[in-house]
């Protein structure tokens, strides 16, 4: 009996334990959730969210068990309550699919202010379910211009006629505020609030977030963007108080040449609805109207862009944004109406951000002044700690470099005065960051300050601005001065992403001009999270769209000029595809197909015979020009029918992407006929450019968009090689010629000058500048040299992104990640390891995960180190002498689970790879 029950007990220990494994090995197969969930262009549980039809993405956790996706299951509710179970607003159902990225919600129509939860579970490729996701949510703004009860109001600055530089009307930043009760406890409470003009506010003494220069820069004729914020904690019930305030910004400041299609005259003005829900669920509102007051009479007596601040210490008024503070002199506001034509809309992208804090390394003296050196070249303002005498006023310069002499150099600021001054209204030290303008700079000086002190380093931090984006990828490589480069090309994306993609960060000018933003933006979204900036920005190119399809030189339109340049419109066909490539967002491209249509009708009817006579900054800067003009040689002619059968070749392409096959047809026929229009005007038989100058750029142009039939495109290239001969392997090619000429002369078998182009150090190029001391890329091949100084041109930013184009190639070359299918489904790793490089490496975030290649050379051994993201693959191109073993993971390769040998060619092996992280091993040949 006593055995019997001791049998019984240890059966029952077993089967105890029995049952826990098999639980454990059935937990074993529950996949990891999904991460990263994201709604439309990337956000993360936003809230005022613009996107009543949001789409859904999310990410597939790197693991063994992770190969692709076979189903997805979203659900989607009102409440975090109804999640998973009863999902009122969607609920997809188990869909066999293998998309986790960019769809589309096809639930319960959406309404300003909802709240939105939702979920997320996948299957893996064996059918094995994961848990459900995190839940996530989204929170809508104020959708239409219905939904705002508030009025826009502000005092009327214009009336003061104070004129400032280039004669254009200043309007002084004005302090507007409201003081109101609260008679109950608050469960919730939401600003949503815009500016005609830019703003900052305060609650109860309290900064509401912070945000630079909001709401940004849109075609304000058409589009204000507004800002919600949650303001639930600082409120109470009782006394409580709102202060704004705002500056002309972008809205009715100075820009180029100020004529702008809106109007300078009117005056800044704020619009704010503050809607508090109360414990006993009613909803309170507070609304700008003709109860604020306002005043001129603040510390801030000057804010523009271009020109800088005066801050008088003197006039500051503290507690005005908090209750019981007397405003008994302010005055009463002016009220406005909405206008109906100007949508006003949550914004799409994120603000600007005080993002990156830089120290002085170094301060040096000069006539009285402190000259502090952020040893890197920067976009935003500066932080100052400064001691001071009351009464003094403190005078704060910015240059982008010295003049050899030590002094600063600011003709290339041409009329904006960037300096910003502060008035001392005590003995001690002072703490002052400007707030509506920005510089770009490197170097700072100060006159002004307590002189009796000493001076230190801490007194000036640049804080570095720029719209609020996270890195999205990385290069680097066994060579200080392409590294240098790599640098450069980022610190010129931080520097001209400031709410929208602009030229140059310092002149009077830094404006989207869309030739610039068409060369730069597929670098920019290797380097930056920056999907969203550019779908928003897109957005204000379609509004800024002109009736016959012109897209203007600039977006927003601040020149109001009405033509457009080929090279720079065609912005509307080549970043839609660009972006998509590397997305895969179709929506996205249905969102601008129309544009695309449009700019493509442009086109047309700026050609005769399809031959093209727009107006064109040709290929803009190009150096040595023959005809001595910032147009360069290559024919505008030319260059607008090359841009006009590139368009429509994209056009087709989107077309394609979005299955409308009839328009897919008529642009795939018309792109053939421009083409051989093209080639019968610009091209002999001989593929040599007949009839006008011929210039690296014309036969760049011919071969990148594919313009040449088969039987002229090898004299072609041959032509081109000769003239890159003639000027001894040295680029001769500006704005729209130099992003080609990587990819062309690659196409061609022709890596080994690329390097040599790129690796030069003589000018014309990269690392002609770096020598120079450049830490940003420059608008000019020659913006400054070391023996000649400064170019002489007035027109010499020293912070301007185009030649940073170069950075696509760098990755998708060098390091070798590419997409071979929209947004990276398919990815091909194909690095090109060439001397002097002895490694390189990049990582980029896909929207499936991080793929990453890196590659040395060790001996005569190449090494590469891959990772290849979940539910993608990648076709990964090894250069080896193949006659040599490849060794996968330190084992000869001769058959593998997840490598695949696709082909094996002298120079190459060809390989299929599933997700996952690989070593491979190389032979080179000796003369690698
Ligand atoms: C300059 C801008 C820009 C360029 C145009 C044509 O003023 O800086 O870079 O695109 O001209």
């Amino acid at each position: 009996m006593f055995k019997n029950s001791i049998s019984n007990y240890v059966i029952l220990i077993l089967s105890v334990f029995i049952l826990f494994n098999v639980t454990a090995c059935v937990q074993q197969t529950v996949l990891q959730k999904p991460q990263d969930l994201t709604i439309s262009e990337g956000f993360t549980n936003p809230v005022g969210f613009y996107d009543a039809s949001p789409t859904f993405s999310w990410k597939l956790p790197v693991s063994e068990n992770n190969k692709s996706q076979s189903a997805y299951h979203i659900v989607v509710a009102s409440s975090e309550d109804l999640l998973p179970n009863n999902p009122d607003l969607w609920d997809s159902k188990m869909q066999e699919s293998d998309q986790s990225t960019w769809i589309n919600y096809a639930g319960e129509e959406l309404e300003s202010r909802q709240k939105v939860y939702w979920q997320i579970k996948y299957w893996n490729q064996d059918g094995e379910a994961s848990d459900w996701s995190a839940i996530n949510h989204f929170e809508l703004g104020l959708l239409q211009n219905s939904d705002w009860k508030a009025k826009w109001v502000g005092l009327d600055t214009a009336q003061d006629s104070i004129r400032g530089n280039e004669e254009v009307l200043i309007h002084k930043p004005q302090y507007l505020r409201k003081e109101f009760e609260i008679s109950e406890d608050i469960v919730e409470a939401r600003l949503y609030i815009t500016a005609k003009g830019v703003f900052d506010v305060s609650v109860n003494g309290k900064n509401v977030s912070d945000d630079v220069m909001s709401p940004g820069f849109t075609t304000y004729d058409k589009r204000i963007e507004t800002l919600t914020y949650d303001v639930t904690d600082l409120f109470k019930s009782g006394q409580n108080a709102i202060g704004v305030e705002i500056a002309s910004g972008w809205y009715s400041g100075r820009l180029l040449w100020g004529t702008t299609p809106w109007d300078n005259s009117i005056s800044p003005k704020v619009l704010a609805q503050l809607e508090i829900t109360l414990e006993d669920g009613s909803k309170e509102y507070i609304l700008s109207d003709q109860s604020w007051k306002g005043t001129i009479n603040g510390p801030l007596q000057f804010a523009e862009i271009y020109d800088g601040e005066i801050y008088d210490a003197n006039l500051e008024m503290p507690d005005w944004t908090i209750a019981d503070f007397d405003d008994k002199d302010w005055t009463n506001v002016e009220v406005s109406n909405l206008d109906k034509d100007v949508a006003l809309e949550p914004k799409r992208h994120t603000t600007v951000k005080n993002k990156i804090v830089l120290s002085p390394k170094e301060i040096t003296q000069k006539d009285g002044a402190i000259i502090f050196d952020l040893e890197q070249n920067m976009v935003g303002v500066p932080l100052v700690k400064v001691p001071m005498k009351k009464g003094d006023t403190l005078t704060i310069r910015f240059a982008e470099m010295l003049s050899p002499d030590g002094t600063f150099y600011t003709k290339n600021y041409r009329s904006a005065h960037s300096t910003d001054y502060y008035v001392a209204a005590k003995d001690g030290v002072i703490e002052y960051m400007p707030k509506f303008t920005f510089h770009g700079f490197r170097f700072v000086e100060l006159s002004g300050f307590d002189t009796s002190k000493t001076p230190k380093n801490d007194w000036v931090t640049g804080m570095v601005q720029y719209s609020d984006f996270e890195d999205n990828g990385s290069f680097t490589s066994s060579h200080d001065k392409l590294n240098q480069l790599q640098s450069n090309i980022v610190w010129g994306l931080r520097g001209n992403f400031l709410d929208i993609p602009t030229d140059c960060p310092q002149r009077n000018e830094r404006l989207g001009w869309t030739g610039d933003a068409q060369v730069f933006g597929p670098t920019s979204m290797f380097n930056a999270d920056v999907y969203k900036f550019w779908a928003s920005w897109l957005q204000s190119v379609r509004e800024a769209q002109l009736e016959d399809g012109a897209i203007p030189w600039t977006v927003p339109d601040s020149r109001g000029n009405k033509i457009a340049s080929s090279g720079w419109g065609d912005v509307g066909t080549i970043i839609p595809w660009k972006i998509y490539m590397r997305t895969g967002d179709v929506g996205f491209l249905g969102d601008n197909f129309e544009m695309m249509e449009q700019w493509v009708a442009y086109h047309q009817k700026k050609s005769k015979n399809h031959i093209s006579n727009m107006m064109s900054f040709s290929d803009w800067l190009q150096p040595y020009p023959e005809s001595g003009k910032n147009t360069g040689d290559t024919s505008r002619n030319l260059i607008g029918t090359a841009f006009f059968a590139h368009s429509v070749k994209l056009t087709a392409q989107a077309a394609a992407a979005l299955g409308k096959t009839e328009e897919q047809a008529k642009y795939q026929a018309l792109y053939k006929t421009v083409a051989s229009a093209f080639d019968e005007r610009f091209f002999d038989e001989t593929g040599k450019v007949k009839g006008v100058t011929e210039t690296q750029t014309s036969y760049l142009l011919a071969l990148a968009f594919d313009l040449l039939p088969e039987s002229k495109i090898e004299n072609a290239q041959a032509n081109l090689l000769r003239k890159l001969k003639e000027a001894d392997y040295h680029l001769r090619t500006g704005f729209l010629g130099t992003p080609l000429l990587s990819r062309v002369l690659d196409d061609m078998g022709e890596v080994d000058m690329v390097y040599q182009l790129l690796f030069k150090e003589t000018y014309p190029s990269w690392f002609y500048s770096i020598n120079q001391g450049a830490t940003t890329i420059w608008e000019r091949w020659n913006s400054y040299s070391k023996t000649e100084g400064y170019n002489p041109m007035s027109m010499n930013s020293l912070n301007h992104y185009a030649y940073g184009a170069i950075g696509e190639w760098m990755y998708e070359r060098i390091a070798g990640i590419a997409p071979l299918e929209p947004g990276y489904k398919v990815i091909k790793i194909a690095p090109q390891p060439r001397q002097p490089l002895h490694s390189a490496a990049a990582s980029l975030n896909t929207p499936f995960g991080a793929v990453s290649s890196s590659w040395e050379i060790v001996d005569n051994s190449f090494n590469l180190e891959v990772v290849v993201p979940p539910n993608t693959s990648a076709i990964v191109v090894i250069p080896a002498n193949t006659q040599k073993d490849l060794l996968v993971d330190g084992t000869i390769f001769t058959s593998h689970n997840d490598v695949k040998l696709l082909q094996k060619s002298n120079a190459t092996f060809e390989l299929e790879v599933q997700p996952g992280t690989y070593t491979f091993q190389s032979k080179l040949d000796n003369q690698r």
